[in-house]
């Protein structure tokens, strides 16, 4: 369209310093020559051949004429001669003579506005047909190209040739080649038959088949298009919608002869192929019943991914970060991060303990970090490769935002030093949202990472499920369409070209930092796994696979052919790798420990002691001096630069946040504001992100202004507070939970110094990242002993909405806690409660006071060790008039509170109480309401559990043992089988060696989180309040 767009502006009429400028840019010699180019105004509309479509063939002559009026046929040279001497309208175009053998002498004499009747018509139409010809090659080559090594499935699932290009199949086949002719001049594509195959015809410069020829015969023309389109490789770019990118493509594939290898390099990829196939055949012969998902059938993807790194380690990367499935990678842990052979081989052995805590996970999921030279460039390298759960393409947004957060760090703005490589199977690929999900942040300001290069490892299988049943798309690699990244398929049983497409991949992307995808089409020789049969599923592939001959040996048999090495090198080049493995195997065997921490994906060095332990098992006070908070708080309630007219509405709420201020108070909004401005100065960096974050689903937040008058400018008066403070990134994210929450976690990954935040818009819509929370945050460190301080901000509360937007399901969060219900910890242990949250897989808080909110955060920040913090965040409560907090309760010395016990009545005269109510967030509000409506302030007692998990054993012992005749209840909003109590009653329980029963008031229990009706609600949370206070209610049960 743009190229159309470029092209049809060009033809308009022009100004005479317009016309110079625009044509000389392009063809300057020609033009001086010319002096003052004439335009195409009058005369150019009125010649009959220049209809709209061929203007596009007419440009290509009028630049060739230019620079040499010989180059153009006779015709063209008269044609623009006569328009150039300003030829009346409609006058310009001569005929020349009838074209046919020995015309061209004729031609020769021909002469400007003489009378001969040539057929021009059939001379652009020809041009133009081949100029569609080649398009149509550029286009649809990739579907007849060779690309797949069995030589039985085709890659597009599609055996027909495209109806508009010549088949390259059968091309030497003169017999279907004719018929093929035939076809389309019948089908009227293109009007060419065989009789102009010997026609010169002058190329397009939308072309580079030529080379140093400007016009070929259409015989070699279409030869050099199969050349280029239709042979191991198939190049899908022609819809990308730069003429720059394209013509960049076409450059790399076109130009006749560019797929050129050395020797020397022909030999590194024999090398790399043979410590590729021989890794799996060693594994093979020693653990043959062991599950490795080896690479058979695909033992390029080593020497791909390695041509990748060395050439983009070539234009200045030097940190790669790879995400990839279970296929190959063991072998791409031993020979591309090269991690020691004897790890890899004592992870096979079964009788070998585990050295750290946690329950570790099996070897194909491990991640892995290493720094070392590149040796074919010799530059430092550092790669990792992040350990991920058995789900299929989870861990590409982790990827992502682990690549993110490293070229934030490094200042790195534009992706030059480090990018991220991402490894797919085809079946996944084709059929995971998440792959669609990771390619929409690809190039949104602040989650591009400038460019991911995608592998997939096409072998047309999935388990047993075959690609006709497995996607709707022709390639598994078409969602990469939606973001313009050209995809490279190409035959992975001819390794130069994968080498080739590797190398084309790496320079697109330090070109256009933007993704690109190489589709290996290969095959699967074994079953899923070592211990599967394939043949039950596949057998006609399999036979097949049975008779193909291994891409090494092949290869191998070219090289020798060829005279590149000998046959005792290559046979010698196997037994060194082979003795390299052995001797690896034998040091394995003294290997007496497992320690997953060697496989550690993203190190932390400095945070931990030396053995990896935490520096302390304290936490310092949380609050900060009364001069910071008014100074956060007069920031956050100003607009910090000159000349910038925000909102009217807006002017109001940062008036009301200054009175808060002024008045020692903090609401929601301000206490976030203070945690987050505090840590900035402490250089500690702080993202926040997720679904309009930047204001905030509430309109609460207001991290970002907008000037009234003049577009795009903004303000984010966070990132003005302090000199030489921390950045702040707040950032509007896509709607995607699975994708965003993902990055955010990849990101908090790369550094314990920042404090990353994911917002859900609704607590809710965490569940279509469920994947993310079960399988990384949740157990992450127990399975990859690696921390992750991501903090999750879900709004949760009952407040009438409907079953949606009501629940952030915070039982499945507490449900998947670590502590043990049944169980009480040793309550003495000094600094119980830092240690309980070393132990925990994960905490959770539901705060009810601003306050207890700021704490929290900071908390996160100022613990020794990193843990995910999942926060249920209020809605109504952000702007309800009780849920403030004084500036004296987040002064120097003060805590995070876990239990924010009764400070009433009640609590003066204990011995009076007659229950004690222990609920959570929001309701307390109700409950306190209900209280005082009903006069009972010394008759019950309510204490707020802010931590839910780890339990605060201790502080609720202490509160149940200071009310002894109060019988004990639980209270929430949420229904009985959701919300926190079937975790919090246990826990009770234990705490007071199940001396008293644990009440409940509460909502029945309900498949729906809520009710959709408003009065139900309403009476429904009237129901609990009455038995809340009804001091009879559970007389029955009792
Ligand atoms: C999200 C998810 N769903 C299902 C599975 C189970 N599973 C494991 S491998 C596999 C087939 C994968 O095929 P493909 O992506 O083509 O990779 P290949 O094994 O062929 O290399 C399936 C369905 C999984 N691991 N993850
Ligand atoms: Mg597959």
């Amino acid at each position: 369209m743009f190229h159309l767009r470029t092209c049809a502006a060009k033809l308009r009429p022009l100004t005479a310093s317009q016309t110079v400028k625009t044509f000389s840019q392009n063809r300057p010699a020609a033009a001086r020559t010319w002096g003052q180019v004439r335009c195409f105004t009058a005369p150019v509309a009125a010649e009959p051949f220049l209809s709209g479509t061929s203007s596009n063939y007419v440009e290509e002559m009028y630049y060739a004429w230019l620079e040499n009026p010989k180059s153009v046929h006779k015709s063209w040279d008269i044609f623009f001669r006569n328009t150039n001497a300003g030829a009346p309208p409609g006058t310009a175009y001569q005929s020349p003579l009838p074209l046919s053998p020995g015309s061209l002498s004729a031609m020769a004499r021909a002469q400007p506005l003489v009378d001969a009747q040539p057929n021009v018509d059939k001379l652009v139409e020809d041009h133009l047909a081949v100029q569609s010809l080649i398009r149509a090659y550029q286009i649809r080559g990739h579907h007849v190209a060779q690309l797949d090594p069995l030589g039985i499935l085709d890659a597009d699932l599609d055996s027909s040739v495209p109806a508009d290009i010549i088949s390259s199949t059968d091309k030497l086949d003169l017999a279907v080649f004719k018929e093929r002719l035939r076809m389309l001049t019948v089908g009227g594509f293109y009007g060419l038959d065989e009789s102009d195959l010997d026609k010169v015809f002058h190329l397009p410069t939308t072309t580079f088949i030529g080379g140093q020829e400007s016009a070929l015969p259409l015989r070699e023309i279409i030869r050099r298009l199969e050349m280029a389109y239709c042979q191991h490789i198939g190049v899908e770019f022609m819809f990308i919608n730069d003429l720059e990118q394209c013509q960049w493509i076409r450059q790399k594939f076109e130009t006749p002869g560019i797929m050129q290898f050395t020797n020397e390099e022909k030999r590194t990829l024999l090398a790399r192929l043979v410590r590729s196939t021989r890794f799996e055949d060693f594994l093979q012969r020693k653990w043959s019943s062991e599950k490795r998902f080896g690479l058979e059938g695909c033992e390029v993807l080593i020497p791909a991914l390695k041509t990748i790194i060395d050439k983009s380690s070539e234009n200045g990367v030097d940190y790669v970060i790879m995400g990839m499935p279970h296929r190959g990678r063991l072998n791409v842990l031993a020979n591309v991060i090269r991690k020691e052979l004897e790890q890899i081989f004592c992870q096979f052995d079964s009788k070998l303990e585990a050295a750290d805590e946690g329950s570790g996970d099996v070897k194909y999921h491990l991640g892995m970090y290493h720094r070392r030279i590149n040796r074919v460039t010799d530059r430092n390298i550092t790669l990792s490769l992040v350990a991920n759960p058995s789900h299929l393409e989870a861990a590409d947004p982790v990827v992502m935002g682990k690549t993110k957060a490293e070229q934030f760090y490094c200042g790195d703005t534009e992706g030059k030093k480090v990018m991220s490589i991402l490894l797919h199977g085809d079946a996944a690929f084709a059929g995971q949202g998440i792959v669609y999900e990771t390619f929409h942040l690809s190039d949104l300001p602040s989650y591009t990472t400038h460019g991911t290069v995608h592998v997939v490892v096409n072998n047309q299988i999935g388990f047993t499920t075959d690609p006709r049943m497995a996607r709707s798309s022709p390639y598994p690699t078409d969602v990469a369409r939606v973001v313009n990244a050209p995809i490279f398929h190409v035959n992975s049983d001819d390794p130069e070209a994968v080498m080739y497409v590797c190398k084309v991949a790496a320079e697109w992307r330090s070109t256009f930092h933007k993704d690109v995808v190489v589709d290996l089409v290969c095959y699967r020789r074994n079953g899923h796994n070592e211990m599967d049969e394939p043949m039950f599923t596949q057998p006609l592939m399999y036979k097949q696979i049975r008779k193909q001959k291994p891409v090494l040996q092949k290869y191998a048999e070219l090289l020798v052919s060829q005279g590149v090495v000998d046959q005792p090198e290559y046979e010698e080049e196997i037994s060194k790798y082979d003795r390299i493995c052995e001797e690896a195997f034998t040091r394995s065997k003294d290997e007496k420990i497992l320690h997953i921490k060697h496989w550690l994906d993203s190190p932390w060095p400095g945070f931990f002691t030396l053995d990896g332990q935490p520096r302390s098992m304290t936490c310092p006070s949380t609050g900060l001096t009364e001069d910071i908070l008014t100074h956060i708080g007069n920031v956050a309630s100003s607009v910090p630069v000159e000349n910038f007219t925000i909102h009217g509405g807006l002017s109001r709420i940062l008036k009301t946040r200054g009175e808060l201020v002024k008045n020692r108070t903090v609401d929601w909004a301000l206490a976030e504001y203070m945690a987050f401005g505090s840590l900035l100065k402490e250089g500690i960096h702080i993202r926040l992100s997720g679904q309009d974050v930047e204001r905030g689903t509430f309109s609460h937040r207001h991290h970002v202004l907008h000037d009234q008058n003049v577009d795009k400018k903004t303000c984010i008066p966070m990132n003005h507070l302090w000199p030489n403070q921390a950045p702040y990134t707040v950032c509007n994210s896509s709607l995607s939970e699975y994708g965003v929450l993902g990055f955010e976690l990849g990101f908090a990954m790369a550094s314990p110094n920042a404090l990353v935040l994911w917002e859900a818009q609704f607590g809710d819509f965490h569940n279509t990242a469920q994947c993310i929370i079960d399988q990384f945050i949740c157990p992450g460190q127990a399975k990859w002993v690696r921390q992750n301080g991501i903090v999750l901000l879900l709004p949760h509360g009952m407040e009438g909405m409907g079953p949606e937007h009501s629940s952030a399901r915070p039982e499945r969060f507490l449900q998947m806690c670590n502590d043990d219900p049944d169980v009480l910890p040793n309550l003495e242990e000094a600094n119980f409660d830092i240690s309980q949250l070393y132990d925990c897989n994960w905490v959770v808080v539901n705060c009810s006071t601003p306050g207890n909110f700021f704490h929290v955060l900071r908390r996160q920040i100022l613990l020794p060790f990193r843990k995910p913090l999942i926060i249920f965040t209020p809605k109504s409560l952000l702007r309800h008039p009780e849920a403030r907090t004084s500036f004296d309760e987040m002064l120097s010395g003060t805590h995070f509170q876990r239990v924010i016990p009764e400070d009433g009545l009640a609590a003066q005269n204990p011995e009076n109480v007659k229950r004690l109510l222990f609920c959570t967030g929001k309701v307390y509000y109700d409950l306190t309401r209900e209280r005082k409506a009903r006069g009972m302030a010394e008759q019950v007692a309510i204490t707020r559990i802010e931590q839910l998990s780890p339990f605060p054993f201790d502080l609720l012992l202490r509160e149940v043992q200071k009310y002894p005749k109060a019988e004990l209840a639980w209270c929430q909003e949420e229904h009985k089988n959701q919300g926190y109590y079937d975790y919090v009653k246990p826990r009770l329980r234990t705490t007071i060696s199940r001396a008293k029963p644990v009440w409940y008031a509460g909502r029945d229990p309900a498949a729906a989180p809520a009710t959709g009706n408003k009065k139900t609600h309403l009476t429904e949370l009237q129901r609990l309040l009455d038995t809340a206070f009804d001091l009879d209610a559970f007389k029955n049960f009792s």
